[in-house]
């Protein structure tokens, strides 16, 4: 009894070890905490924020798609420090370096989304495809929100939320 209960307390310890140094599990590619942000004029594009979980080793994102929608494209912010305006350019690739963390939101990257379709306002909800350059595809359900983050006005107006 003595004996077996040596042999738990070793079993736990290595666990706790293991659990320490993070060993084991190698970081994976991943990504979290997507949400469309729909514009309150409709025919001006949508901003997708999310982030990107780096993985193994670095790769690059190179699109994001979504069936429920008519265009989207990979875009960045950047402040003209001399007279304090924001612009934004496309652009094709982003790197993602190893076990890094890359957001896009507000005033960075972010996705540029035109015509989110009724089935997207309507459930809240949407599927959207990532793209990277180890052929890593990842699809992930973003919520869909108006500017306040209250649900989509077709939503509301099926007496949903
Ligand atoms: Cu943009």
């Amino acid at each position: 009894m003595q004996q077996n209960f040596g042999k738990y307390i070793t079993v736990l310890l290595v666990i706790f070890i293991m659990a320490l140094s993070g060993c084991g599990k190698p970081p994976q590619l991943n990504v979290k905490d997507a949400v469309l942000i729909l514009s309150p004029v409709d025919t001006n594009p949508s901003a997708l924020y999310f982030y990107v979980q780096g993985g193994p080793e670095d790769v690059v994102l190179r699109s994001i798609l979504s069936p429920s929608v008519i265009r989207s494209e990979i875009h960045k912010s950047s402040k003209n420090d001399a007279d304090g305006t924001v612009s934004m350019e496309k652009i094709s690739e982003v790197p993602i370096p190893a076990g890094e963390k890359v957001e896009f939101k507000r005033g960075s990257y972010h996705g540029m989304i035109w015509g989110a379709n009724l089935i997207a306002r309507r459930t809240g909800e949407m599927e959207v495809q990532f793209t990277f350059s180890n052929g890593d595809i990842i699809r992930v359900m973003a919520d869909v929100q108006e500017l306040d983050g209250s649900a989509p006005d077709e939503r509301k107006a099926l007496g949903y939320d």
